[in-house]
């Protein structure tokens, strides 16, 4: 395999708006990122994914681009973001940004401009389609809830948006669209920046015929997931761009890639595939209810288990996945993959550990370091998230009650990640002086950075000492290159694997008990040492260990 640059990083992602505000208007800023950057650089961070910070009117907060070449005011200006760079660089550190292009902002000029004249150029930036008997093209539900197609004032036509009617997908069909955008991705890495992290790529290539399906819901529409999947040819894309962008600079990308079939996975991040890595969404999958995320299915740990086990088989001879728990997207880990029980700091380390050595790009999301948790709101006026209101109204009209509906909103929000960073124990978290743009947990009394930097057996203190160990000089080639293989599968709530070394011999397991009891483990020979446990000194589990030949795990141990 023909090593790379990134293949052996860790990387972070930061959510501007809800990491650290400086000028008291309670958003996050770029210069409260800048102001972090030690922090993350003796945390072990080599790469840090910053979540859109582009001109934009914030429908679905950032991820609605109103100019590809601007610094949204709110978080600095153009001058901050270039300090950003150079602090980066000067501690050894690569920034990527992220790449909104399947759809950009309706107030963007492009569709302004297609607005103003719907039959010139710029309405072929856009899909625009004739209404069918007065109604839009065909029956598709945007992610984000009602028709994916919203009629062009004055005409018969409709514009198509897969995600809310304020983001309009862009016309990839369209070689113009496609040179101006290559010409932009150019231009920011002429800034300096790594790569680019490639949001919802998957849905740049549609089928044109753009037909109905039966309906897979009571609204009469059906999930734009289905035509995506009827579409094909999305690889002449993808290449173009990788020809013209990133691999004049050597860059590292990590694509936002659902539902794959499997044949496409060498294609994708294959050594010469599309993008460097894509996110393992495998588990992220198994939340996906019948009808989206408020019927979402309770979490069950073996299929858990064997849908990240799967994903780590199937890359072994392909490429590297990139291993996340969270983004701002999802909720919280701390309290969506562990059972009630190991909801404290024990758990939150073995979830770790046992995620973070899996074979691939280890990336981390902010506040995920100190066990941030989900956040009890009690009524739905407390969320902000366009996903969430629309999600909330589902469950209600489905039949569920207030209460039960927002249950779901905790167990599931992409706002569970957004509330701001925990940094003290001060008003707001020390996230900012004035009134965040949304509210934080309540549990920053209890769960802030500034507390764990003081506790060495706190979380965060265990992340630090899994980055170090991960890159230590004796066992960064297995963490890295090692092969995987699944460990002790028949026994109940045990996630273990082995990372090998094939060339040194060098074999490390990794094992975290997720169950309620103590279980004892069989070795074929005992261990040498042990490299990192939560909790328990090493010295008693070894002296288990050489007692018995065998590993002896109480609930919610882990040990590498
Ligand atoms: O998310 C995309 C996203 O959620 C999906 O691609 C969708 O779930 C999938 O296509 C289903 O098959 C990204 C961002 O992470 C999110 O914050 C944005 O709201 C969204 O794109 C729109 O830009
Ligand atoms: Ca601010």
């Amino acid at each position: 395999m023909k090593r790379k640059w990134w293949h052996d990083k860790v990387a972070y992602q930061i959510y501007p708006k809800s990491f650290l505000d400086t000028n008291g208007d309670g958003i996050g800023d770029l210069k409260g990122i800048i102001s972090k950057l030690d922090y993350l650089k003796e945390l072990g961070i080599d790469i840090i994914w910053l979540s859109p910070v582009y001109e934009s009117p914030f429908v679905d907060q950032g991820y609605d681009i109103s100019d590809y070449y601007k610094i949204a005011e709110q978080f600095g200006t153009m001058d901050d973001f270039d300090t950003l760079v150079a602090e980066m660089k000067k501690r050894g550190m690569h920034l990527i940004m992220d790449l909104v292009v399947n759809h950009c902002s309706d107030k963007h000029e492009w569709f302004q401009k297609a607005l103003a004249d719907p039959d010139g150029p710029y309405a072929g930036y856009f899909y625009f389609r004739e209404g069918k008997d007065g109604k839009a093209p065909s029956n598709y539900r945007s992610y984000f809830g009602g028709s994916a197609w919203t009629k062009v004032p004055g005409t018969n036509k409709y514009y198509l948006h897969t995600f809310a009617k304020e983001q309009p997908d862009l016309n990839w069909e369209n070689p113009v669209v496609r040179k101006k955008i290559y010409e932009m991705i150019n231009w920011w890495f002429e800034k300096g920046i790594s790569g680019f992290r490639i949001d919802a790529i998957i849905n740049i290539k549609k089928n044109l015929d753009f037909p109905s399906f039966p309906a897979d819901g009571d609204d009469g529409l059906v999930s734009c997931d289905k035509m995506l999947a009827s579409a094909h040819g999305i690889g002449t894309f993808l290449e173009e761009m990788k020809h013209e962008t990133f691999d004049k600079y050597d860059a590292f990308t990590v694509g936002e890639v659902f539902h794959l079939k499997e044949d496409e996975l060498r294609e994708f991040i294959g050594e010469d595939g599309h993008f460097s890595t894509k996110f393992d969404f495998s588990a992220h999958v198994l939340s996906y209810g019948e009808h989206g995320w408020y019927d979402a299915p309770a979490l069950d740990f073996n299929r858990w288990r064997t849908a990240l086990f799967d994903t780590q088989k199937a890359d072994l001879t392909v490429g590297f996945e990139a291993n996340i728990i969270e983004n701002h997207d999802e909720p919280r880990g701390a309290t969506h993959y562990l059972p009630a029980h190991a909801r404290n700091e024990a758990g939150v380390k073995m979830l770790a550990a046992t995620y973070f050595l899996l074979r691939g790009i280890p990336f981390i999301y902010q506040g995920q370091e100190i066990g941030m948790t989900n956040c009890v709101r009690n009524d739905i006026s407390e969320y902000d998230d366009i996903s969430t209101k629309d999600q909330y109204q589902a469950a209600l009209n489905a039949g569920c009650s207030k209460e039960a509906a927002l249950h779901a909103c905790y167990e599931n929000s992409r706002d569970n990640a957004r509330t701001p960073m925990q940094w003290d124990n001060s008003l707001h978290g020390g996230f900012t002086t004035g009134t965040p743009w949304l509210a934080e947990n309540p549990n920053y009394t209890k769960i802030n950075v500034t507390d764990q930097l003081n506790r060495p057996d706190s979380v965060l203190s265990f992340y630090k000492e899994l980055i170090a160990l991960r890159k230590a000089p004796e066992y960064v080639e297995t963490f890295t290159y090692g092969t995987f293989a699944a460990a002790y599968e028949d026994v109940d709530h045990m996630f273990a694997y082995y990372r090998t070394n094939e060339e040194t011999g060098q074999r490390i397991l990794v094992a975290g008990n997720f169950g309620t009891d103590t279980v004892t483990l069989p070795l074929e020979k005992p261990a040498d040492r042990v490299l990192l446990t939560n909790g328990k000194t090493a010295d008693v589990i070894l002296t288990r260990n050489r007692e018995s030949a065998s590993l002896v795990l109480g609930s919610c141990d882990c040990v590498v």
